[in-house]
């Protein structure tokens, strides 16, 4: 809940619909002369269906693949996944989740049996000691990082965060991790509390498994072992334990400083450990809370039917096909028996050659994919490229050989889930500029002039699309069938998942007891119930319904700073104003105001002092992959030896490192080496 308030992103959002290069008509590029020619849509849906039926009919089934997004409503979202998927026999469907979420979902998919952050934000005013590891809200989540304000525990509040941010200004403890050592300082906290008993027997017995296993693991992570490795001093590290002990509710928060790493996962969930060992999950103010980047990444985790089958389930399970198959009235064996292939594995397919076509739909990679030289000569070599944006000016927009112009989201209705399981709706505010469609309407159009079948007759809508949604969800831990419709959600202020039938019924009872009112009226969540929280019970999704330990070993960089390449390479948000690859936040001459419009590396003074640059000069940033011209910001907020550069202009891909973390796939955008040299005019 953001309790009634945007940020100046949020207000300026109908400008930038405003903008005069919004796709107002589809288009399709002429490869010989790269002119583009209007099409009408009819046009453009029969061009959609010959171009990728006759690459499936060349190169096989499996040569059409998708990249969606976690900034759709979810009703679009499963369109989208099902249409591609059950309709047109697309195998391999992915999305910006990947850049963004994967290791989180992972994380929990495997510690607690199901994608379940079991937080409420209202654990942020009620922790007394939160840890933020590899996060800036006060920029990334202005609103959520404003609750601390209401948090009257007198909060110690510790970031650890290789740079001094925003955040670390406003926290009690800033701890200048050494990059991607985040594994080793939570392997010795572990230590810590092991070593002096700070930990909770009785939880761990009752609630975990593979404690033994991960005691053992911990045994060699002594405070000082890490201090050579985190760059923190043992007395910081044990600091950090006794605030463990000491605090009453202790909470964990992360976001891409882990995610984006090549061992986020198990960093994630050496977080988890934390948590569990000490009995911090479950209770007000407590929990290891992961934060959503995009507005419905949540809904893309549950409902985008690419890395699980629609509303949280497995394709490899053939009980959960069953069900999918029979609530969406369609045969079984169009659910295909496993995910497909992941982003990575499918620019690998496009560069194989065994992927010749592509449609990519509210995600912008050209810019924000890892090595961008390496994605700009995969994506060359397609036989045909599609690309879904409000823009035709997107840097992958113009490099597509088909542009479906989409309405943005102010200029449609759906269902968005936040960072803590809570839907909510956005409305309509305005018309969507010339032949622009929403995206619900697209992918129906498309679905059509494919001839996916009668199923899709039932998807009139998005709401009647919410309608089969909630039926899918039926016994799943996201169980969300005690929603009536919309009209709940939007009376309610949001409702958290699971909210079952049985919630909605039990609800009901309640409210016409203790206010005799009619009972019709009210049967989403009341009181204590607005803020709900996962785990009170101890129960996890796993089989055995407990949370496992899970670990590993320490693996070193692929790649670290040396003579040739002498800095350390960071990215990440640069500012509030900003958003991604600033196709929205770059139109907005409000916003352009706030913001360096030239793209910029962050250099510390001393090294500034070091290379003779002055604030604002010309800058050479090279890495093995790429080298760009930047200007010099600079400032304290990096360490000598570091450069961060933000993700908003394309330049930062250029040089990033392609490695990826091996359970979730997800890019390791936050380092690579790399040199620095004044442009000489
Ligand atoms: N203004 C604005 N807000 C946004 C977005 C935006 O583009 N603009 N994007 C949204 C999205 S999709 C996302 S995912 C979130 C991202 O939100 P955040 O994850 O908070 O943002 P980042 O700047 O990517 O990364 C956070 C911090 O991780 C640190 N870091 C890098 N490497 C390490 C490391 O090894 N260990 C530790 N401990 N820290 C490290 C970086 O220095 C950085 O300060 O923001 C969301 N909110
Ligand atoms: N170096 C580096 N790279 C990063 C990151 C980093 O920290 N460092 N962070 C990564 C993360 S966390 C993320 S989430 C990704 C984000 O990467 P992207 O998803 O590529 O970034 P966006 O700019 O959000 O792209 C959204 C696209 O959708 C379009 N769009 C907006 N609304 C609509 C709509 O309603 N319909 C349609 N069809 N299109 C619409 C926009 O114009 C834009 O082109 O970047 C990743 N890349
Ligand atoms: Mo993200």
């Amino acid at each position: 809940m953001n309790l009634g308030k945007t940020c100046t992103k949020g207000f300026n959002l109908i400008k930038a619909l405003e903008s005069a290069d919004r796709a107002v008509v589809p288009t399709l590029r002429d490869r010989a002369t790269g002119q583009r020619r209007d099409l009408s849509w009819d046009e453009a849906a029969a061009t959609f269906v010959d171009r990728f039926r006759a690459i499936q009919q060349k190169y096989g089934p499996e040569s059409v693949a998708f990249l969606s997004t976690g900034q759709l409503p979810f009703e679009e979202l499963a369109l989208l996944g099902a249409v591609a998927k059950f309709g047109m026999g697309i195998r391999h469907g992915d999305g910006n989740t990947r850049q963004c979420m994967a290791s989180a979902v992972v994380t929990y998919k495997q510690s607690f049996g199901f994608d379940a952050p079991g937080f409420t934000y209202t654990d942020i005013e009620q922790s007394d000691c939160l840890i933020f590891l590899g996060a800036n809200p006060a920029i990334a989540h202005p609103i959520l990082w404003q609750r601390l304000k209401n948090n009257t525990q007198s909060p110690t509040v510790v970031v650890v965060d290789p740079r001094s941010t925003e955040s670390s200004k406003e926290a009690t403890l800033h701890l200048a991790i050494e990059p991607k050592s985040d594994l080793t300082f939570l392997y010795a906290l572990a230590h810590i509390l092991l070593e002096e008993g700070w930990i909770d027997p009785e939880f761990i017995e009752a609630h975990t498994s593979g404690f033994a296993e991960f005691r053992d693991h911990v045994a060699e992570f002594t405070p000082e072992a890490a201090e050579r490795i985190t760059g923190l001093t043992a007395a910081q590290i044990r600091q950090v334990a006794e605030l463990i002990h000491t605090k009453k509710a202790v909470s964990f928060w992360w976001t891409m400083g882990v995610n984006q790493s090549h061992q986020g996962v198990r960093t994630a969930q050496a977080i988890v450990n934390l948590c569990l060992m000490t009995g911090h999950i479950g209770r007000p103010g407590t929990g290891p809370n992961s934060i959503t980047g995009q507005c419905n990444a949540m809904g893309s985790r549950l409902f985008s039917n690419t890395s699980n089958l629609l509303g949280g389930h497995d394709f490899g399970k053939p009980e959960h096909r069953a069900k999918v198959a029979q609530t969406l009235g369609i045969p079984e064996d169009l659910i295909p028996p496993d995910a497909g292939k992941n982003y990575d594995q499918i620019l690998e397919a496009i560069e194989a050659g065994t992927i010749k076509g592509l449609w990519v739909i509210c995600t912008n990679p050209a810019h924000s994919w890892i090595d961008h030289n390496s994605f700009q000569k995969r994506i060359d070599t397609l036989d045909f490229l599609v690309v879904q944006d409000i823009y035709h000016t997107t840097e992958t927009a113009q490099v597509a050989d088909l542009v479906l112009p989409a309405a943005g989201s102010a200029e449609k209705n759906g269902t968005f889930i936040n960072s803590e399981r809570r839907l909510g709706i956005v409305q309509k505010v305005k018309q969507a500029p010339g032949l622009a469609k929403t995206d619900f309407e697209i992918f129906q159009l498309l679905g059509k002039a494919w001839g996916v079948g009668p199923w899709l007759d039932r998807w009139t809508d998005p709401e009647a699309a919410f309608g089969i949604l909630k039926e899918l969800s039926r016994g799943q831990p996201c169980d969300i069938t005690g929603i009536r419709t919309w009209k709940d959600l939007a009376a309610a202020g949001g409702i958290q998942w699971p909210w079952s039938a049985r919630n909605a019924d039990a609800s009901l009872a309640d409210h016409a007891q203790s206010a005799g009112a009619d009972s019709a009226a009210v049967s989403w969540p009341q009181g204590d119930q607005v803020q709900r929280r996962l785990f009170a019970d101890g129960k996890f999704f796993t089989p055995d319904g407990k949370a496992k330990f899970l670990f590993t070993d320490v693996v070193p960089l692929p790649e670290i700073p040396d003579e040739t390449y002498p800095f350390f390479l960071l990215t990440g948000r640069g500012t509030m104003h900003q958003w991604h690859t600033q196709t929205r936040t770059g139109k907005v001459e409000m916003l352009k105001k706030m913001y360096p419009v030239d793209s910029y590396a962050e250099v510390n003074p001393a090294d500034a002092q070091r290379l003779g640059i002055a604030p604002g000069a010309d800058l050479r940033i090279t890495s093995r992959r790429g080298s760009v011209k930047v200007k010099a910001l600079v400032k304290e907020s990096v360490r000598p030896g570091f450069v961060f550069l933000p993700m908003h202009y394309p330049e930062a891909n250029c040089l990033t490192f392609p490695v990826f973390d091996p359970h979730s796939r997800q890019p390791g955008y936050k380092f690579g080496a790399v040199k620095v040299e004044v442009v000489v005019p």
